[in-house]
């Protein structure tokens, strides 16, 4: 496989690189937080998307290798930013489950968070339902133990695995984002509107901060506002960014070009 043999090469040629989508606070409407997101700079087909590649990472054994270059260039870039004074904002990475599911995988993180000497209350990790329910009895104990490190732990794509709502009872889980295709049709399709509110009274009971995913609409930010979820990102506030653009957006005295 052609691009498997380049994906094996693609760390050593330092082709990676993250771009930041934007979390707002819907109350404020200020960037509260960043997602980093991987692309892969392929030499030949250009820009690639995890879509892409992560699959096949996961499949070829890469994909440990790959989260470990992410979690190292989050916190290298949240140093960054903590030297040019920027906010103090959240960054969150995602893991795939044979990175999160590792015995090795909490050692890695602390030894990232020594190197970079950022506090791990800046980094919330996400992981999605499916890994959770693949990863069973390691889960809990790799949750309470970034949990004890003051880290934060996120679902992702809330609601569209096999969901069982027993994870839920987990220690350690901080936040839920809502998948987007339960906002893509807000706040015209009732079904949608019932499954959405339900969510987030499951989430507020268990005192659970709310992400809604996929915001494109004005229509979509005020009814999830009004619904009491607290924070939101989609291209209705930004896509994904290069590190200096979020820097240009958060700093305090922008300097003009
Ligand atoms: O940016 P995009 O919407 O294409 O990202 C799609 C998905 O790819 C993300 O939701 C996430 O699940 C996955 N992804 C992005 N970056 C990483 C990464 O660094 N590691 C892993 N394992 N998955 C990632
Ligand atoms: O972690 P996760 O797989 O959810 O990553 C989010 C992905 O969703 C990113 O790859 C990003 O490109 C994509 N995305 C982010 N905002 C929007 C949006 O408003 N609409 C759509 N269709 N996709 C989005
Ligand atoms: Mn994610
Ligand atoms: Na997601």
């Amino acid at each position: 496989l052609m691009l498997g043999a380049d994906l094996r090469q693609a760390l050593m040629r330092d082709e990676f690189h993250l771009v930041f989508q934007p979390s707002v606070e819907l109350r404020s409407g200020r960037i509260i937080a960043v997602e980093a997101l991987l692309r892969w700079r392929h030499p030949e087909r250009g820009e690639l998307m995890p879509d892409d590649f992560i699959p096949l990472a996961e499949s070829l054994g890469l994909i440990r290798r790959i989260d470990a270059w992410t979690m190292r260039a989050v916190c290298a870039q949240i140093r960054q930013w903590d030297q040019a004074k920027l906010p103090p904002i959240r960054v969150a990475l995602n893991a795939s489950a044979a990175t999160f599911g590792h015995p090795g995988f909490i050692d890695s993180v602390k030894q990232a968070l020594q190197a970079s000497q950022i506090s791990p209350k800046r980094l919330l990790f996400e992981i999605t339902e499916s890994a959770i329910l693949r990863l069973g009895e390691a889960t809990e104990q790799t949750m309470h133990a970034l949990h004890a490190l003051g880290i934060g732990v996120a679902i992702d794509d809330f609601g569209t695995g096999y969901s069982s709502l027993a994870y839920l009872k987990l220690s350690g889980i901080d936040f839920l984002k809502i998948d987007r295709s339960f906002v893509k049709d807000l706040p015209d399709s009732a079904n949608d509107v019932a499954i959405v509110e339900a969510m987030l009274a499951i989430a507020k009971s268990l005192g659970m901060c709310t992400i809604a995913e996929g915001i494109e609409t004005s229509a979509q930010h005020d009814f999830l506002l009004r619904a009491g979820c607290i924070e939101g990102q989609g291209y209705y506030y930004a896509r994904g960014l290069a590190a200096i653009e979020i820097e240009r957006m958060l700093s305090p005295n922008p300097r003009h070009e």
